[in-house]
């Protein structure tokens, strides 16, 4: 029994009802920086049975594009991912919006600048094609992804693009100013039953080209598919896919008293800001927290006995973490995870954890960093645990 006197079954089921806004009963202590995690090997000689099926989570078609315009959705299938093969094929790069029906022709492409007193230049997709080039690779998690949806409104991509930061600064405008809003299209024939349209986002210029923003035109050197804001959508690493606006057509100066876009106030809540700002100079950065979760739990026989492994993915946070830890229930304590790999830029990072359940039941696994270098309340509440039952028998 947790502090709150609810079961782990109970905590589970209000957990989930609760969705985003997760308020648990697991006793706060958080985990302790410990010794670095080793590389391991996973059970030589031992033969991989299955997957343990996580529970509480909907059955639902993954890597399926599902619905229309702004009901748009596919959810990335993490679970078959390797470190062989750490990204997602392009095709199977989340969606979240599908490209509108009244976007039937791309071309010609423009994307209007437009400075503080309205003077404007014009940038075609031709030109911003001519100016692109690899630009890394990148995870790019949705503020709204939950574990209902097995956490597949996350994914990464190898991107081409232009930084921001030339398409600032080359096209020569009078008056410029602190403030960007990027701009994509967004008009839908149909009306949405789950989102509020308006394509919009305000940064600090700054920000932008501190971060490394662009404007990304390929995904793993495939041309950017209609339903991912083909010809050109906003990346700004590190930031949750609500501030990576898609169809970009207008990149603009505004005043410092801008008020923020409907998209950020959507948006507030899950990206961290206190309340709902009026302004956009209000909002906090939209950066994702630092977060881990489990994507499978294989099912290994060695030497005659059952053995589990968990393979999970560490994504977000300011500064590479160098100490994972894992616990299989409320009150146990954490341990290092058996293994993390090294930080490689943008990506998202694979850990594993050979794993012998003390007895049958529901377990409830979830992670922490041992040096956070910021925000880490998603993980500590409870938003990435993801649980398995193990019977008898195992
Ligand atoms: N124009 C436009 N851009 C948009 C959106 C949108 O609805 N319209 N949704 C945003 C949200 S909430 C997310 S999570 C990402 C998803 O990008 P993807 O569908 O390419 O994965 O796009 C962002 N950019
Ligand atoms: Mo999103």
């Amino acid at each position: 029994m947790s502090q709150f006197g609810l079961s782990r079954r109970e905590w589970l089921r209000a957990s989930l009802l609760a969705g985003a806004a997760v308020v648990t009963g697991l006793d706060s202590s958080w985990c302790h920086p410990l010794s670095p995690p080793q590389a391991r090997d996973p059970f030589p000689g031992g033969k991989r049975l299955g997957e343990v099926d996580f529970v509480g989570e909907i059955s639902l078609p993954m890597d399926v594009v599902i619905g229309a315009e702004l009901d748009g959705r596919l959810y990335t299938d993490l679970s078959t991912l390797t470190r062989e093969h750490p990204i997602p094929p392009a095709k199977d790069f989340y969606i979240r919006t599908r490209v509108s029906h009244l976007l039937k022709s791309f071309r010609p492409w423009t994307i209007r600048l437009e400075g503080l007193t309205g003077e404007a230049a014009i940038l075609n997709a031709e030109r911003l094609r001519a100016m692109e080039r690899p630009m890394g690779v990148h995870v790019m998690e949705c503020a709204g992804n939950t574990r209902e949806f097995h956490f597949g409104l996350m994914s990464a991509a190898s991107w081409t693009g232009v930084p921001i930061s030339e398409i600032l600064s080359r096209i020569p405008l009078r008056s410029r100013a602190q403030r960007v809003r990027v701009s994509g299209f967004d008009r839908y024939q149909n009306p949405s039953v789950s989102s509020i349209p308006g394509a919009s986002w305000i940064f600090e210029g700054d920000e932008l080209r501190d971060r490394g923003a662009f404007l990304g035109t390929r995904m793993n050197g495939e041309p950017l598919a209609g339903d991912h804001g083909y010809p050109a959508r906003l990346i700004v690493p590190g930031w949750y896919g609500c501030a990576c606006i898609k169809w970009v057509n207008e990149i603009a100066f505004v005043a410092d008293d801008a008020p923020a876009t409907s998209q950020m106030q959507e948006y507030a809540e899950r990206t961290g800001q206190r309340g709902v700002p009026a302004l956009a100079k209000d909002y906090l950065p939209a950066a994702m927290q630092y977060a881990a979760t489990p994507i499978r739990v294989e099912r290994w026989r060695v030497a005659g006995a059952l053995q589990y492994r968990v393979v999970g993915l560490l994504w977000g946070g300011a500064t590479p973490v160098r100490e994972l830890e894992i616990r299989f229930n409320p009150e146990e304590e954490y341990v290092p995870v058996d293994w993390l790999e090294p930080p490689r830029g943008g990506s998202w990072r694979f850990w594993t954890q050979v794993w012998t359940p003390r007895k049958a039941g529901l377990h409830l696994i979830q992670l922490c960093v041992g040096n956070p270098g910021g925000a880490t309340d998603r993980l500590e509440a409870g938003y990435y645990v993801r649980a398995v039952e193990i019977g008898e028998k195992g």
